[in-house]
């Protein structure tokens, strides 16, 4: 067949060609993935400024996007990670909790990225049990890392550098940026925060500041779990039975014996100890000259508190220690997008900034995660994109850390393994909520029996509702009405004006593990694997 053009529409074509040459030309976009360790979305004040003012994390959702219900298929660290680097649910990818190993042929998306010729590097918490691949320069904490005087494995070895960890993260990122990045490459670059997981410990500049300050606590710091099921009653994530007095709320570990406190665990009174014994003569004073005020000022006040004020009381030293690290990782996030800025940078570069994880901060009476609950289940989301991503706009869909891999890969043009079980986000950073068709996820927590105590539970979240089966040592359905109850205290599962709901969510929750490949006999695989 000839076409014949008229010279008007002739022009247009030209035109047309002459400008998709010009995209072609245009170098591929960078990529800089920013992740820190369990940061509640109710700690960046462009979700809520209740707790804290966020300003430099805040601005990649001035100039891009923010996701009010971005999520995670499994609510605690290596699992998120993996789930991350391979784009699949976890009882693809092996890794189901922090304490099972990766199945390392899993193909990871840095691995694509480098043989398409990007540059890559990571800095900070991986948290795998592996060294990452795919990655050209990485300096990795060992595990949980530590909060001060880290060490870190890198391509040749391991190394220890003085200093307070979120600052020697961005030290780490920027030295590289810096002096080492590539020019004539696109670059895909992980900076990945420690902080703020427990036992949240701030920087000098910032505990003696927070530990001033007082926190507004929220409505369902003393709940008493009546209205559900035998999970939430029986986790081990309650601030006053469960968080440490010496590890996490920094009493000194005498003051227990002199008070007749009986500590919260058995570690309670040694957890801060390989802490103190790391820091500098120097930290180790300035750290004294402030906790052991609050350790003496809780000596007078011990012997009249009603539990309802020790609960209140941790309440404000964990949210001073927890709010006190996020302070310095919006400080390392400001020094990385000024960087940008400054090299000329930040036009052609996606800023991810997101966690791991969702966090309790009280809600519930709880710190910690792993439940499918909105707290733990959500994570924070904010991405920027110039050209793209429209500035300061929102987006309530249901995206997953399943979906960063596919994303990123068709950023760069790269083709994602049809494995890969997640799904490009671009139309949502485009505006175009019509070509996103996602109407349920789907959730899987394993680590039980194990810390925190939280049980075994799958289920499938839809924007109007959320159903969960707790399995393993007990058969318990939970019911939520999101819309009505989003605070999640009554458990509708037995209410028979949901009995059409539940019926319907079983149905579709039953297709999603099978569309995801997960099923009862892996559930039983995974049980007796535990076991050995
Ligand atoms: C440690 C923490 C727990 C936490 C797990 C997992 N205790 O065991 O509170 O749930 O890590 O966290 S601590 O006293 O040692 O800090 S995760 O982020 O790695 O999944
Ligand atoms: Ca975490």
């Amino acid at each position: 067949m000839r076409i014949t053009l008229s010279l008007p529409l002739f022009a247009l074509a030209l035109t047309f060609a002459a400008c998709s040459e010009k995209v072609e030309q245009k170098p591929r976009p960078n990529i800089v993935f920013i992740m820190s360790d369990d940061h509640a979305y109710q700690a960046i004040s462009a979700y809520s400024d209740h707790l804290i003012q966020t300003p430099n994390i805040d601005r990649i959702a001035d100039e891009g996007m923010l996701f009010s219900n971005a999520c995670v298929t499994n609510s605690i660290c290596a699992p998120s990670r993996a789930t991350i680097l391979t784009g699949k649910h976890c009882h693809l990818h092996g890794k189901i909790d922090n304490r099972f190993p990766f199945d390392t042929t899993q193909v990871t998306f840095p691995q694509l990225f480098q043989a398409a010729g990007y540059q890559t590097a990571m800095f900070g918490k991986l948290h795998f049990g592996n060294n990452p691949k795919g990655i050209d320069e990485f300096k990795i904490l060992p595990g949980q890392g530590a909060y001060y005087n880290p060490d870190f494995h890198t391509n040749d070895g391991k190394i220890r550098i003085e200093g307070y960890t979120t600052d020697v993260i961005t030290d780490l990122t920027m030295d590289w940026m810096k002096n080492r990045r590539d020019s004539e490459k696109p670059f895909l670059l992980f900076y990945l925060h420690k902080a703020p997981h427990r036992e949240w410990l701030p920087a000098e500049r910032h505990y003696k500041e927070f530990t001033k300050k007082t926190f507004p606590e929220p409505p369902t710091l003393f709940d008493d779990y009546e209205g559900r099921g035998s999970a939430a009653k029986e986790a081990e994530m309650n601030i006053l039975l469960h968080q440490n007095w010496a590890g996490d709320s920094k009493l000194r570990p005498e003051v227990l014996d002199e008070l007749g406190i009986t500590p919260t665990s058995n570690w309670d009174k040694r957890a801060m100890q390989a802490k103190y014994n790391r820091f500098t003569e120097d930290q180790l004073a300035a750290w004294n000259a402030v906790y052991d005020p609050i350790s003496e000022d809780f000596k007078q006040r011990y012997p009249t508190m009603t539990e309802k004020e020790q609960m209140s009381w941790k309440y404000q030293r964990y949210m001073q220690d927890y709010l006190g690290c996020i302070a310095a990782v919006d400080e390392g996030v400001g020094t990385l997008l000024d960087y940008l800025d400054e090299a000329g940078l930040s036009e052609n570069t996606i800023v991810v900034y997101t966690s791991d994880q969702g966090f309790y901060l009280g809600e519930h009476g709880w710190f910690d995660k792993r439940f499918i609950y909105d707290e733990s289940f959500k994570t924070p989301l904010l991405v920027r994109w110039p050209g793209t991503v429209k500035p300061g706009s929102k987006n309530d869909q249901m995206v997953q850390n399943m979906d960063f891999a596919q994303t990123f890969l068709e950023i760069a043009g790269i083709e994602a393994p049809s494995d890969m079980q997640g799904e490009s986000i671009i139309p949502l950073l485009k505006g175009d909520i019509k070509a996103w068709d996602r109407d349920a996820v789907y959730y899987h927590y394993y680590e039980y029996p194990a810390v925190h105590m939280v049980k075994r539970h799958y289920g499938i979240v839809t924007r109007e509702y959320k159903l969960a089966h707790f399995y393993y040592d007990v058969d318990e359905w939970e019911l939520y009405d999101r819309l009505n109850d989003p605070m999640e205290m009554q458990n509708e599962y037995n209410n028979p004006e949901y009995a059409e709901v539940v019926a319907e969510l079983k149905e579709k929750l039953a297709d999603l593990r099978v569309k995801y490949g997960d099923s009862e006999e892996l559930d039983q695989k995974f049980i007796d694997l535990y076991k050995k």
